[in-house]
Order: C-alpha cells, then sequence, then structure tokens
C-alpha cells in the first residue's frame, strides 16, 4: 500500500466546513462556553454562539486568522480564539451607554481559511469569502475579526463587489497611514493604498485618518493620503479637539456623496500602555475611551455598513490589556447598533426591582 493510499483510509482528517458553499469559510475553531452564568446577566461567549446557518441573525462575526502578511512578526493570526475566551469576561449590558443588547443576534459565522505559503491567495481567498458571507440573503451586519491589517484591503474589495452600486466612504483608526508602497506586495502597511488603488468606488475624498501617531509615519506618506484627497486626524488634535466633534466631522466627509461607509480599526490605534499586545504602537496615541465613543457614535449611525478590527496580538498582550481593550471596543460598536436597530430603545425595562 502506498503512502497516499494509506491517507485515504478512515481516519483521514477533513476540516469542518459549514452547510453552505461559501469560499474557504470553516466553521469556528472554537467555542468557549461558562457554566457559572449568572441567571440575570448573560455572558458574552454564552451570548455569542456559532451560527447554523438557518435561524436569524443581526450580526455575522466573520474571523479571518491571518498575520503573516505583517511586516513585523505578529501574532494576530491568534486574535480570533483569544476573543472567543476573552469573551466569558463581558456581560451584554453597559451602564456607561445604557443598553442591554442581550436581544441582538450576534453569531460566529466561522473562520476564513487560507493557505501557509500563498499569502496573495490567502488574501484572494479572503476577498472571496467575504464577498460571498457579504452576499448571504440575511443581509446580517458584518463584522470582521483579523488577523493583521492586510486583510482590510481584500475586505472593503468584497464589501464594494457585494454592493456594486454604492460609493463606499472609509474611515480608518490607526497609529499608521498604512498606504506603504507595494514593494513588497499587500502587507499590513498597506491596506488603505491597496483601496485606493483598486478598482472599487472608494474615493480618498471620503477617507479619513483618525489618531495617526508620532514619530510612526513619513511626511511622504501623509502627502500622499492628502494628495489623494484624503484627511488625517492625529491623536494630538483628537486630544486637543475632543473626539465627538472630530468623529462629526469624520462623518460628514465620509459621507459626502457616499451610499456606505466602511469602518476599519487598528488597535495600535491606542496609546501603548493600554494595547501592548499589538505590533507597532506608541504611547502617544488614543486613549480607549476615546475610541469607545467614537465607535458607539459610529455604531448608531445607518451609514456605516461594515466594520472590521484588526492588529490584535494575544501573544504578545500583558495581562489580556489589549485584548479586554480590544472586546470593549466590539461591545461598544455593537451597543450603538443596538441602539440603531431598535430605534433607539435600550434593550431593557428600566424600572427599579424592589422585590
Ligand atoms: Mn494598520
Amino acid at each position: 500500500m502506498s503512502g497516499t493510499e494509506e491517507m485515504t483510509g478512515a481516519s483521514r482528517y477533513v476540516a469542518p466546513r459549514p452547510p453552505r458553499d461559501i469560499p474557504h469559510l470553516l466553521v469556528p475553531e472554537k467555542r468557549k462556553i461558562s457554566h457559572w452564568n449568572d441567571p440575570n446577566e448573560l455572558r458574552v461567549n454564552n451570548w455569542i454562539e456559532p451560527w447554523d446557518f438557518a435561524s436569524p441573525l443581526d450580526v455575522g462575526v466573520i474571523n479571518i486568522p491571518l498575520s503573516k502578511t505583517s511586516i513585523l512578526p505578529n501574532g494576530a493570526y491568534a486574535a480570533p480564539n483569544a476573543l472567543r475566551d476573552a469573551w466569558a469576561i463581558f456581560t451584554t449590558f453597559t451602564p456607561d451607554f445604557d443598553v442591554d443588547m442581550s436581544s441582538l443576534r450576534v453569531r460566529d459565522v466561522g473562520d476564513v481559511a487560507v493557505p501557509i505559503i500563498d499569502l496573495v491567495q490567502g488574501l484572494q481567498n479572503v476577498q472571496e469569502s467575504v464577498s460571498a458571507l457579504m452576499a448571504q440573503p440575511e443581509a446580517f451586519f458584518p463584522m470582521i475579526i483579523g488577523g493583521d491589517h492586510a486583510i482590510t484591503a481584500p475586505a472593503v474589495r468584497a464589501y464594494c463587489a457585494a454592493h456594486p452600486d454604492q460609493q463606499v466612504g472609509l474611515i480608518h483608526f490607526d497609529a499608521h497611514n498604512d498606504v506603504r508602497v507595494m514593494d513588497h506586495g499587500p502587507t499590513n502597511g498597506t491596506p488603505i493604498r491597496g483601496v485606493l488603488e483598486s478598482d472599487v468606488r472608494v474615493s480618498g475624498r471620503n477617507l479619513v485618518q483618525v489618531g495617526i501617531h508620532g514619530f510612526m509615519n513619513a511626511s511622504y506618506y501623509k502627502r500622499w493620503v492628502e494628495g489623494q484627497g484624503g484627511t488625517i486626524y492625529t491623536a494630538r488634535t483628537i486630544r486637543q479637539q475632543g473626539i465627538e466633534s472630530v468623529i462629526a466631522e469624520t462623518l460628514e466627509i465620509c459621507g459626502r456623496g457616499t451610499d456606505a461607509i466602511y469602518v476599519t480599526v487598528d488597535i495600535d490605534v491606542l496609546e501603548l500602555g493600554y494595547a501592548p499586545g499589538t505590533a507597532a504602537a506608541t504611547p502617544d496615541g488614543l486613549d480607549p475611551v476615546d475610541l469607545l465613543e467614537a465607535l458607539f457614535i459610529l455604531g448608531q449611525d445607518p451609514r456605516v455598513q461594515a466594520i472590521d478590527f484588526v492588529e490584535l496580538d494575544p501573544t504578545r498582550d500583558v495581562a489580556e490589556i489589549t485584548t479586554r481593550t480590544f472586546g470593549s471596543a466590539v461591545l461598544t460598536f455593537l451597543a450603538g447598533l443596538f441602539l440603531r436597530l431598535h430605534q433607539g430603545w435600550r434593550g431593557y425595562d428600566p424600572a427599579p426591582i424592589t422585590d
């Protein structure tokens, strides 16, 4: 018997696939459940169930565990599973924003599979898979979890392919401009150039970069972004001007003449002390609470039609600081989205309980 014939025996492993034929999609690699769950609260890990591809859903979480496309060593491939574990400490209620989103149907749709060696093919897989998911008849809100930032270019192209009639604005939270030249191919340093140089309906005039850090970028790339018509708000500008004002201006710029807005959140936009688990950040970044305020506003805005969160590297995190901050950011966006989908209903009966 040859080796090949042995491999076709009964013990051959086949990665589990979802019931629909969606290119490159595998079922969620893990799900953590908590047997301890107070009966009056809902743990986020018990709330976000794997999607069965049959029941209705509001939000589909699309996981892309790819970080070999990073310029620097990067363990962001581990972010989806780290987040699935970390959800156990979170609940569905935020008194800060006064929303209980336990009735929001958020489902984990699975993991996009990519080849081990061919990264250009891997990014093509991302585009094909995300495009198919965005075209599902349920029309759920797509929330993408990276992965490094290279996944954003194919994800935005996928959005545009699924909505060919739409002109799309782009809000980009990041320490970096991410418009490097492609001398080394598409990486996590090139996604915004990758979008603007694609044949998609995204104009630089509708690009806003929010939270760019000092001494992490080149004057050349600032000039390139501005040459495309883009707008940059540095982290210092946000500290001086205030995040609400900056986001109001950002929405005006991104919404000008567009039909939809795609938001991409690179967690390295935060100051390093709050996000040590990422490849390249500095301490002069955004305060996490400013990011949360921004995401709460964007979640509520009906123009925002897709979002990704990238560059969480759990392998270099400290005491889960970055994973938890990343989790808070995801949940705060969803709280805003909950208000949008329920016309302002807060999701619970506010009457005091006296018995
Ligand atoms: Mn980035």
